[in-house]
C-alpha cells in the first residue's frame, strides 16, 4: 500500500472514529479496500460467550411415580429468546390438588422416594421463593393444579433458568411434591416426591434416560418421608 494510500486511510479512521457509522458509504473511493479490511479486523475481535441459550431446543423430563404414588406425565422444556417455556402434562393427582414442581440439582431419579435428585437447583445460593418473586432459587418452578380428573396441563416461563445458557438445567432433575409450595424457607413445605424425570436435551428422553432397571437397582435409600425435602440443601 503506498503512502499516499495509508494517508488517506488514517483520515478516513479519524472522520469513521468521530461520529460515522463505519459502514454509511461517506468514505472517499480511494478509502474503500483499505476500510474494509478495518472493519473485518473488528469483526474478528468480537467473540459470543460460550453460554448463549440455544434459542429453539427443547428438553423434557419423563416424569414417572416414586415408590407408592402414581404420578407420571412429562414436563417438556423449549428455549425462546429471552425465556424458558415450560409444558406440563401429568397425570394421577387427586383431583383439585396443588403441587410444588421445581428443578433439582441432580439428573438422578433412581430412589424410589426420588431423593436422589438432591435438593433445589440452587446455583446462585439465594433463598427459596415463589416465581412472583426475586431473587428465588433457580429451580423454583412454583406450583401446578390437579383439574377435576386429577390432571396438570399447563404452560410456565420461566428467564432465570435456560437450555445451554445461564442456569442450564439440562441433566438435572423435575420433581413434583406431594404438597403445595408454600414460598417458605428452606424449600416451600412442599412435603414428599412424587414423581421426578431426568431433563434430556433432545426429547428423546425414552430413549436415552437410564434403564428403568435403575430404580429398583437403586441401593436402598432411608426412609426419609415428608420431612425430607425440609433437609434438602
Ligand atoms: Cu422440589
Amino acid at each position: 500500500m503506498t503512502r499516499t494510500r495509508w494517508m488517506i486511510l488514517l483520515a478516513a479512521l479519524a472522520i469513521g472514529c468521530g461520529s460515522e457509522p463505519a459502514d454509511d458509504g461517506t468514505t472517499t473511493d480511494e478509502s474503500t479496500g483499505g476500510e474494509s479490511e478495518t472493519e473485518t479486523e473488528v469483526d474478528v475481535v468480537r467473540e459470543e460467550p460460550d453460554t448463549e441459550p440455544m434459542a429453539g431446543a427443547r428438553a423434557v423430563a419423563e416424569m414417572a411415580p416414586t415408590e407408592g404414588n402414581s404420578v407420571s406425565g412429562t414436563v417438556v422444556f423449549t428455549q425462546q429468546e429471552g425465556s424458558l417455556s415450560v409444558s406440563v402434562e401429568l397425570t394421577g393427582f387427586e383431583a383439585g390438588t396443588t403441587h410444588g414442581i421445581h428443578v433439582h440439582e441432580t439428573g438422578d431419579c433412581s430412589a424410589p422416594d426420588g431423593t436422589s435428585a438432591g435438593g433445589h437447583y440452587n446455583p446462585e445460593s439465594h433463598d427459596h421463593a415463589l416465581p412472583d418473586d426475586t431473587p428465588r432459587h433457580a429451580g423454583d418452578m412454583g406450583n401446578v393444579t390437579a383439574d377435576d380428573q386429577g390432571a396438570v396441563m399447563t404452560h410456565l416461563s420461566f428467564d432465570n433458568i435456560s437450555i445451554g445458557g445461564e442456569n442450564p438445567i439440562e441433566n438435572r432433575a423435575v420433581i413434583v411434591h406431594a404438597q403445595p409450595d408454600d414460598g417458605g424457607q428452606p424449600t416451600g413445605n412442599a412435603g414428599a416426591r412424587l414423581a421426578c424425570g431426568v431433563i434430556i436435551i433432545g426429547g428423546e428422553a425414552t430413549a436415552e434416560a437410564p434403564a428403568p432397571a435403575a430404580r429398583s437397582a437403586a441401593p436402598a435409600a432411608p426412609a426419609a418421608g415428608a420431612e425430607e425435602e425440609e433437609m434438602a440443601p
